[in-house]
């Protein structure tokens, strides 16, 4: 292991000392004295530094310059804390990267301003010409879904398409599909009571999740087991008890054989099992295939540890969990993915922990009240198949229609069925696989509008740029993403007025509305439909305002009632999976690709999350890139050993070479990575050319993944990747 336990405890105590030193600033005293400031305005509002977690924080203003954010301690997502990433994005505010106005492209690529009538004018032609050809269904919409989600669904609705995409494909869909068949939804997990947590190819630390991370320091200081399960030895695994280093893409024998053990030693929650679940029966009679002996050789983790492991779980039922995960694990990484996070559901119903205190829990999502409750009907559900064929059986049967498969948007566009597309805070020319297609596909669309903050790889391609109002200028819509063991309502407040002539994404669809012949369904205003959201709670907008976050509804009580699925139970063996052919227990199934041995070459690549930069949405941002550049992170992880018998040394830059790209790198070499892998951060590799300080910085695994569709969600697999790797 790369660092020791000697090692990590000179970094944690040098820590310890310069928090101390912190303290004796008197900093604590300086931060209340500048609360009392009467130049200082603090306004509640919610970090959009990444879309996942969307933190409540309160922005500090002086002479209408925003200087920072704090985290609201109230808030269950970040629990007073700001990742770097937050404190670094405000000042995208200030940025001179930022879209101005709306753009329009000209004949030689260049952008030229125009007005919003113009933009809003030549859209909706152009759209209208477009649906009168192709109909409305050869026109898509592709978010991140934020908590305005709801008004594209609206839009394309109301125009008669089911065409919508989130990122998910590329990111949790099979995770998501998973928990979904098993127990009727996605799980929270109660990390600061668990006293056994085993964590699989999840990193809150890294891949930032502020309040996993206090509720695992919470858990472990009082006493708890942390287990990492990681290829790499992740920056949750300095935290953990012990790291598994697991080969990449074998999770699912490694959770069978913990299964295998769990059951053959009669060591399951009998009563629960017999009360909650189905199809347990047909588990007990397969898991004897997958005994601990079978997985070590398939999963490289000794069978003395997976025995001990999985009789420790137990041991601490219902007590204890393995996190349910997100992206890199089994998110919309391989071929077995499904079956990976299926396995991962079935083994937490196993130890009888779904809704009880240390285990997983149905978070309290608050109903929030609808516009058609205020007078503005819902228009109707597009009586048509999603052109991926997501959710179509004998297609992609577990695919979501919400989330659809955003990777196949090129595809679909090469082959004439979308027409014209409207990309809304998402930037799928950087994130998606294979960009040589993904660019040759969006180009291809007669029209293609992009509303961004700044010029993103897709923004640079698209016909129209619309610019939304920065998170800090503008108000949005009323959110429940804090949502956890109590209900919380949350919402993106404006802090200072608009410095471009920028709109809110409400804004920017109504002005489409009108010339689409569907402005009847856009009638009310941001506040209208905020109050609608409030209503069913009788708190008014101005007290969300003032406060940041409120809390509603009763808090969570211990206790298994019902599942959403079929049975009403959480389905180990699944009917629904039987009939479309899918597996309907999880059973071993190899990844798509593996590295060939004989090569010393050849690797699987691997990528993740670093804890200074989002996606693809932060890099250009000066002071995350400039931390960035001194903790010398543009680099590709590889193994020490492997390193030395291809003759590399630490420093050295190398090549990587794809069935379908190349690129070049600097390699770090260390000890705690699988050795079958080399690994990649995620955030760089950005290409826009209007990004001119971060132009060409590094580089991105998606210039290395062919275009996949797993069979059951069509999730990009975006870890089946094998790409040679020699001196540059
Ligand atoms: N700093 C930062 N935080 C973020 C984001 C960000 O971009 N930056 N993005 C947000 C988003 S959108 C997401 S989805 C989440 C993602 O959150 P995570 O899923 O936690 O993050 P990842 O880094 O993608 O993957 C987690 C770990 O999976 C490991 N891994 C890779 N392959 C395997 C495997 O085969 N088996 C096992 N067991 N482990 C494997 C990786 O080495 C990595 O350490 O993070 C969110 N938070
Ligand atoms: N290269 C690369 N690819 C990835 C990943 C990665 O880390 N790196 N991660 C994978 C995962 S886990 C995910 S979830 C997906 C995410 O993929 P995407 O959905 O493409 O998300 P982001 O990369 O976060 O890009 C978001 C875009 O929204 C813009 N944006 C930010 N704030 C605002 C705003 O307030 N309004 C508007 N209108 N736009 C805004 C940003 O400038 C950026 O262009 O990518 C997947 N693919
Ligand atoms: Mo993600």
């Amino acid at each position: 292991m790369a660092i020791t336990r000697r090692s990590f405890l000179k970094i944690a105590g040098g820590s310890a000392l310069a928090s101390a030193t912190w303290q004796g600033f008197g900093c604590d005293i300086w931060k209340s004295a500048a609360r009392r400031n009467p130049d200082i305005k603090v306004i509640p509002t919610q970090c959009q530094g990444c879309g996942a977690n969307r933190c409540a924080v309160f922005a500090y203003v002086r002479n209408g310059r925003v200087w920072k954010i704090e985290g609201n301690p109230e808030a269950n997502n970040n629990l007073g804390t700001v990742c770097p990433r937050g404190h670094g994005y405000i000042h995208e505010l200030y940025d001179p990267h930022r879209i101005k106005q709306p753009l329009k492209r000209n004949e030689s690529g260049g952008y030229e301003p125009i007005s919003w009538e113009q933009a809003f004018s030549e859209i909706s032609t152009q759209l209208n010409l477009i649906m009168m050809d192709n109909g409305p269904q050869s026109v898509f919409w592709l978010h991140y879904p934020m908590a305005n989600a709801a008004l594209g669904f609206r839009f394309m609705h109301s125009l008669g398409s089911p065409n919508i995409f989130s990122h998910g494909s590329t990111c949790f869909t099979a995770r998501n599909a998973a928990f979904n068949a098993t127990c009727g939804g996605l799980p929270g997990v109660d990390l600061k009571n668990s006293r056994y947590t085993i964590i699989v190819g999840r990193n809150p630390s890294g891949g930032i999740k502020l309040q996993q991370m206090k509720d695992l320091t919470y858990a472990k200081e009082n006493g708890g087991k942390i287990v990492v399960v990681d290829p790499r030895h992740s920056e949750t695994a300095i935290i953990a008890d012990e790291w598994l280093p697991v080969k990449p893409g074998t999770d699912l024998a490694l959770i069978l054989a913990m299964l295998n053990v769990i059951i053959e030693e009669g060591l399951y929650d009998k009563d629960f099992v017999k009360k909650n679940t189905v199809g347990f029966d047909r588990l007990q009679d397969e898991i004897i295939a997958y005994p601990p002996e079978w997985a070590e050789k398939v999963c490289d983790i000794p069978k003395d540890t997976i025995y001990r492991v999985a009789r420790e779980l137990a041991a601490n039922k219902p007590t204890a969990l393995v996190h349910r995960g997100y992206h890199g694990g089994y998110g919309a990484s391989y071929k077995n993915s499904f079956q990976t996070a299926r396995a991962i559901a079935i083994i937490n119903a196993v130890i009888g922990n779904y809704e009880r205190k240390g285990g997983l829990y149905m978070p309290l999502r608050p109903e929030l009240g609808e516009l058609k409750e205020g007078g503005h009907p819902s228009p109707d559900i597009p009586q048509i198949p999603k052109a991926d064929g997501s959710g179509i059986p004998g297609r992609y049967p577990a695919g979501s229609y919400s989330d659809g498969i955003t990777h196949a948007i090129p595809e679909l566009a090469l082959s004439g069925e979308l027409k014209a597309g409207i990309v809304y805070h998402s930037n799928p020319a950087r994130t998606n696989p294979n960009p040589q297609r993904v660019i040759a596909g969006y180009k291809k669309l007669d029209l293609l509008v992009v509303i961004d903050c700044i010029m993103s790889e897709t923004a640079s391609m698209a016909h129209y740029v619309l610019p939304e109002s920065f998170y800090l200028e503008r108000d949005d819509n009323v959110d429940t993403v804090h949502s956890a063991k109590t209900g919380q309502l949350t919402m993106v407040q404006q802090v200072v007025k608009p410095l471009h002539d920028t709109k809110n994404l409400l804004e920017i669809i109504s002005g489409l509305a009108q010339g689409v012949g569907i402005g009847r369904y856009f009638t009310f205003s941001l506040d209208d439909l905020n109050g609608y959201r409030l209503k069913p709670f009788g708190i008014t907008l101005a007290e969300l305002k003032e406060k940041g976050l409120i809390s509603v509804g009763e808090p969570w009580k211990e206790g298994f009632r019902k599942a959403a699925t079929p049975s009403g139970k959480i389905e180990i063996y699944s009917e629904k999976l039987d009939k479309w052919g899918v597996d309907p227990l999880p059973r071993w199934q190899e990844p798509l690709v593996t590295p060939d041995t004989a090569d010393p070459h050849s690797f699987r690549l691997l990528h993740g999350k670093q804890a200074l930069q989002t996606n693809s949405m932060t890099v250009h941002i000066p002071i995350l890139m400039e931390a960035s550049k001194r903790t010398d992170s543009v680099r590709l992880l590889m193994n020490r050993q492997r390193a030395a018998a291809i003759g590399l040394e630490d420093g050295d830059t190398v090549r990587l070479r794809s069935q379908i790209g190349s690129g070049n790198i600097r390699v770090r070499l260390t000890d705690g990575l699988h050795p079958s892998a080399v690994w990649l951060p995620s955030g760089f590799g950005i290409f826009s050319r209007h990004l001119t300080a971060v132009y060409g910085m590094g580089i991105s695994y998606n210039d290395f993944c062919p275009t996949y569709f797993d069979p059951v969600v069509g999730h990009c697999m975006s870890s089946e990747i094998i790409v040679r790797v020699e001196k540059a």
